[in-house]
């Protein structure tokens, strides 16, 4: 493991802002050598999160699924950057006994966003990073994109309980693009996609008008802009870059039409979801792993199978972004 080399890579990321690393950093977080050398030359690297192998998905799919993830950004050009915290310490490229330990230990790792990841390294704990602290990650050793399924966003009743995703936040202050398949109906999406508006967040819809909703290419909300090709993004990427802006990319990839036939049928099962949720008063960070579990238990595992394919179908698209960036960047 090679530490990271943070000054040099936000300056070839970032040419506006000098990241200038406090003493120790270097030493709290650890690159694997392979994403280390790939970002150094420039090479196109995507960073992937660990939430939703430990909190997203059942052993052993999720470590399947961690592996043929990996696996597909790796087929397409680019090297896999899966960011957790292990013993304390925060690394960036898992090797394979580290995904397995993670895979394994599941909802036991602590589920770390922004606010848990100083507790979790003080206190030499394990944690998986959802998008918030895969972004804070990724943005610290300069990996502009970054891959996953879906984001959190602005929950339902989240204009009384406040519950709002430190994702959109992060979104509107780390300058990385994150790919997803957009926001499930779990959440509320028009009020999600106006917060994403109040944080400044550029969202894009990918080949589609429609802002996606995870298990269906359909929320009912448009896209505040469209985009076709991976160069699409990598310009999009750039630009946000090379202008300073500061501030996060969306880019929502519908779910591949043969695997969204199960979107109806998926839908009643989140709204039974949300109804025993609030009977059994499950909030705050335990209320997105409830649901996810429940509404698989529901529908007898279509709605994991559409999953792993989608988030499949992002590792691909993502991959080619950073490719398309790694050689406009050149
Ligand atoms: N949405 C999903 N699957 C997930 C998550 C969200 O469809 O696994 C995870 C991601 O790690 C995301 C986090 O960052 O849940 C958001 O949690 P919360 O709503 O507590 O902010
Ligand atoms: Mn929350």
């Amino acid at each position: 493991m090679a530490l990271a080399r943070l000054t040099n890579l936000n300056n070839h990321l970032n040419p506006a802002k000098t990241f200038v690393p406090k003493d120790g950093i270097t030493g709290l977080i650890r690159m694997s050598n392979e994403v280390s050398e790939a970002l150094s030359c420039g090479g196109a690297v995507v960073a992937l999160e660990s939430t939703i192998i430990s909190h997203g998905m059942p052993y052993p799919e999720n470590l399947e699924v961690a592996k043929a993830v990996e696996a597909i950004v790796r087929h397409h050009g680019a090297v896999p950057a899966t960011v957790a915290i292990l013993d304390g310490i925060p690394f960036i490229g898992l090797d394979s006994q580290q995904l397995e330990r993670l895979a394994k230990l599941g909802p036991k790792v602590r589920k770390t966003a922004r606010r848990d990841i100083a507790h979790v390294v003080a206190t030499r704990g394990n944690g998986a990073t959802t998008v918030s602290a895969t972004m804070v990650f990724a943005s610290m050793v300069g990996i502009p994109i970054f891959v996953t399924g879906g984001i959190g966003g602005v929950h339902r009743h989240g204009e009384n309980t406040m519950d709002v995703s430190s994702d959109l936040t992060e979104l509107g202050r780390t300058p990385v693009a994150v790919v997803s398949a957009g926001v499930k109906s779990i959440l509320d999406i028009p009020r999600t996609l106006e917060y994403l508006e109040t944080q400044g967040v550029c969202v894009a819809a990918y080949k589609t008008d429609e802002f996606p909703a995870f298990f269906t290419p359909i929320s009912g909300c448009k896209a505040p802009c469209r985009i076709d090709t991976p160069e699409d993004c990598a310009r999009l990427i750039d630009g946000n870059l090379k202008l300073n802006l500061q501030s996060g990319i969306l880019i929502a990839v519908p779910i591949p039409q043969k695997h969204s036939a199960s979107g109806n049928m998926i839908e009643s099962a989140i709204q039974q979801a949300i109804q025993e949720a609030r009977e059994r008063r499950v909030t705050g960070s335990a209320e997105t792993p409830f649901l996810l579990a429940r509404v698989n238990e529901l529908t007898g595992g279509a709605s994991l199978f559409a999953n792993i394919a989608l988030v499949k179908n992002n590792a691909a698209i993502g991959a080619q972004a950073a490719v398309a960036l790694a050689k406009l960047r050149r």
